[in-house]
């Protein structure tokens, strides 16, 4: 099975909860990764006790699975996707690489978790991500960002 569909297979409870699955993918990443929350201005002064409960985290944890969805269901064509998102996060919010791929790990915990994610699907959504990050990494470079 292509890695797109292995991954997919498992996309039910992420899409049935985007919100609450987004929330704790990036509070995760701020807990495991604490520098990563300073690459978010509007969420300066959130305490780590509060971001489970913080609707604009979920709302933003959110956008980021859907657009991960799109990826997915795009089967590898996704460049047009990409672009744009290549060029806010170079140009406008500044994210390193390196961000891309700790999200990724976080991703795979959090669906292992709640969505059963199993060792099959784990190499696929690491392997999609993989091709997703080389991806924005050829946009970096073409727009300059040494990110
Ligand atoms: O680029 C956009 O639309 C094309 C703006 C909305 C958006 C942002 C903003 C989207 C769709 C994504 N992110 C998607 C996305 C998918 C991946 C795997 N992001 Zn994003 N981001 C936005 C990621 C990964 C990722 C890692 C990190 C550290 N992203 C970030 C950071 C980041 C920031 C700072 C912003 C600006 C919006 C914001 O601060 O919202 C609270």
């Amino acid at each position: 099975m292509a890695d797109f569909d292995a991954v997919l297979k498992f996309w039910g409870p992420v899409e049935a909860d985007y919100d609450n699955i987004g929330n704790m993918v990036l509070t995760r990443l701020f807990t495991e990764h604490p520098d990563t929350l300073k690459l978010f201005p509007k969420f300066a002064g959130i305490s780590q006790g509060d971001m489970a409960g913080n609707a604009a985290i979920s709302a933003h944890g959110a956008t980021v699975l859907k657009k991960l969805a799109e990826v997915l269901k795009a089967k590898g064509n996704h460049a047009t996707i990409i672009k744009p998102l290549a060029n806010s996060h170079a140009t406008k919010h500044k994210i390193a690489i390196n961000n891309f791929k700790l999200i990724t790990e976080i991703i795979v915990k959090v669906m292992q978790e709640k969505a059963g994610l199993d060792a099959g699907g784990q190499t696929a959504l690491r392997n999609v991500m993989g091709v997703f990050i080389a991806d924005m990494d050829a946009n970096y470079k073409e727009l300059g960002f040494s990110g």
